[in-house]
């Protein structure tokens, strides 16, 4: 039994050192040292030796025990320490590399242009106000003095949800309804930006556009300050060397009405292809509030006066940033969208 002892204690030996994995070493515990392996059903035959060579064979079988189970314990630790550090080297990143980019996005360059022109207004001490996208055909064209027989009331140019309703053509409607609620306080000194909507669609015109309309009404309101208004504007958005030039127009809603044109500010004025050789590059269409429109919301012209004016912003935008194409702005991609970040808000 002694031979036994020491032939299996050089097994224990070996197979330890040769075992290269935890999981190898934890078979060769059970074999060895589990219920039924070669160590425990060793010093199961102790029973059948006699009571003088028990002390001493117990002794031996318990040292090969205590032997063995330190050599497996010393290798685990060894093994399971190689394992994570192996798990680590996989899981290990390189904190040099790159990032990857994040695309954030940013404003559309009609939102865009549109928060300059409510810049500027703000700048000269107008409110900002906004208002129904859907409206009544009092608040978008009565008020408006656009008469019942007017062809801009015609259903083949606006979208009717029925004979009452419909999307806005202008944005005048919202400060109609202002000037109802301010129940004839002055001033009205306001801009209404937003999208609007005419059945038109072809290479220069979208169904949806967007307008900033702008309102101001006072006691002894003139067209001068109309028309110092307008040059403030045209060279706060197109350049300090901008002139400005006003022709009779006509619109139902104001009257005298007058369409402006900047000079060109691709060629100062000289004419150029971009102003098609006059010089001039209209912006907008303005005029005095005429005095039926001031009367319907609550106004007295005999009292008060007002200058109106409204432009289109893709028409602003796309002169402002050499844009020769309407639907640009629509087709929403981004490798064009993102042509005008940075640079500007
Ligand atoms: C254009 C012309 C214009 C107005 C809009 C207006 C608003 C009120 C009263 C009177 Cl509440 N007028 N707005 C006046 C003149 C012209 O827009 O060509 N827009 C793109």
């Amino acid at each position: 039994m002694k031979e036994q002892l020491e032939a299996l204690e050089k097994r224990v030996r070996r197979a330890v050192e040769e075992a290269d994995a935890v999981e190898k070493l934890a078979e060769l515990k059970i074999g060895f040292l589990g219920k039924k392996g070669e160590i425990t059903q060793l010093s199961r035959l102790m029973g059948s030796l006699s009571a003088e060579e028990r002390p001493a064979m117990g002794q031996m079988v318990n040292q090969v025990k205590q032997q063995a189970e330190a050599l497996i314990e010393e290798k685990m630790a060894y093994l399971q320490q190689q394992a994570q550090q192996l798990r680590l080297r996989a899981e290990r990143i390189d904190i040099t590399l790159p990032g990857r980019p994040v695309n954030t996005g940013a404003r559309h360059i009609i939102t865009s242009v549109q928060q300059q022109i409510e810049d500027i207004f703000i700048g000269l001490g107008y409110q900002v106000v906004e208002g129904p996208q859907v409206e009544t055909d009092y608040y978008n064209f009565e008020a408006m003095n656009i008469p019942r027989d007017h062809p801009a009331r015609d259903m083949q140019d606006s979208f009717y949800f029925s004979p009452q309703m419909l999307l806005r053509t202008h944005t005048s409607p919202v400060q109609a309804r202002i000037m109802e609620k301010m129940q004839g306080k002055l001033p009205v000194k306001i801009i209404s930006p937003g999208a609007v909507y005419r059945r038109d669609e072809d290479a220069t015109h979208t169904p949806m556009f967007h307008q900033v309309e702008a309102l101001l009404v006072d006691e002894r309101v003139t067209f001068a300050d109309l028309s110092g208004t307008l040059l403030a504007f045209a060279r706060q958005m197109f350049g300090e060397e901008r002139q400005i030039r006003m022709r009779p127009s006509y619109f139902p809603f104001t009257e005298p009405s007058a369409e402006v044109d900047i000079s060109c500010f691709a060629c100062g004025g000289e004419g150029c292809r971009l102003c098609k050789g006059s010089g001039w590059i209209e912006i907008l269409g303005s005029g005095m509030v005429h005095p039926r429109v001031l009367e319907m919301s609550g106004y007295d012209p005999k009292h008060c006066s007002g200058f109106a004016f409204g432009m289109g912003i893709e028409r602003i935008a796309m002169l402002k940033y050499g844009i020769n194409d309407l639907r640009l702005l629509f087709d929403n991609d981004v490798r064009f969208l993102s042509s005008f970040w940075g640079g500007q808000k």
